[in-house]
């Protein structure tokens, strides 16, 4: 876990979060920045920066412009897949994949403190991570997704249940996930619950994020 209590993701009370991983696509042609805005009033926890085709410079204005965006909600802003970005902006965390930056050097050169998510697509991906002082384990995808094809098998609920049951990481889970299936998925060990479309492409993503939100709260 990070050293700076105050970006710690986990308390002893069980503390979950509502992830929204941005897709400008998913958005459906309106304006990005009011759609994570909105998503953030109706209940998102955190915000990851998922940019796949942008300019390294037009990301990094983007980065910018959603820490302050994000700033007085309190709300992390962490950036996928780029280190440099991620230390260009101060951004408070950084997600990696399995093809990215290895942790140990992302560890080495983010300043402590930092948010760091992995993702996991196999076995051997939770077991490695046990070593690491990680902020959260993102089990990558839980279930298929027309939004990110190019994925390993989906874990599904049974390969939740074994990786809560092989790792003491805070688990993640995204891919697939929508107000059906996130109560089962928290059940199941998952404390945060990353989503693109269930919230980007919802007619309002502020109802999307209050409803997906009271949806994961175990009564
Ligand atoms: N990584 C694994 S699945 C996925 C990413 C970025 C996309 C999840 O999108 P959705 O629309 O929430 O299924
Ligand atoms: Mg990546």
């Amino acid at each position: 876990m990070p050293n700076n209590p105050e970006q710690s993701l986990t308390t002893p009370d069980k503390n979950l979060h509502l992830y929204l991983v941005t897709d400008e696509a998913a958005c459906l042609g309106r304006d990005f920045y009011w759609v994570v805005e909105e998503a953030v009033q109706g209940g998102v926890t955190m915000v990851q920066l998922r940019e796949k085709t942008l300019s390294t410079r037009a990301f990094i204005d983007r980065a910018k412009r959603l820490k302050d965006i994000l700033k007085p909600y309190n709300v992390p802003l962490i950036i996928n897949d780029r280190v440099d970005v991620a230390l260009a902006v101060d951004a408070d965390g950084i997600h990696i994949g399995q093809s990215d930056m290895p942790f140990e050097l992302v560890n080495q050169i983010l300043p402590p403190g930092k948010i760091i998510g992995i993702s996991a697509e196999r076995q051997a991906d939770v077991l490695e991570a046990e070593e690491w002082d990680i902020s959260y384990l993102a089990v990558s995808p839980l279930f298929s997704t027309q939004t990110k094809t190019d994925l390993e098998k989906p874990w599904e609920m049974d390969g939740l249940k074994w990786v809560k049951q092989n790792s003491t990481q805070p688990i993640a889970v995204i891919g697939g996930l929508n107000g059906n299936n996130i109560r089962e998925a928290v059940t199941n060990g998952a404390e945060i619950i990353a989503v693109v479309s269930a919230i980007c492409s919802a007619t309002s993503p502020y109802e999307a994020a209050f409803r997906l939100k009271n949806a994961m709260q175990i009564p």
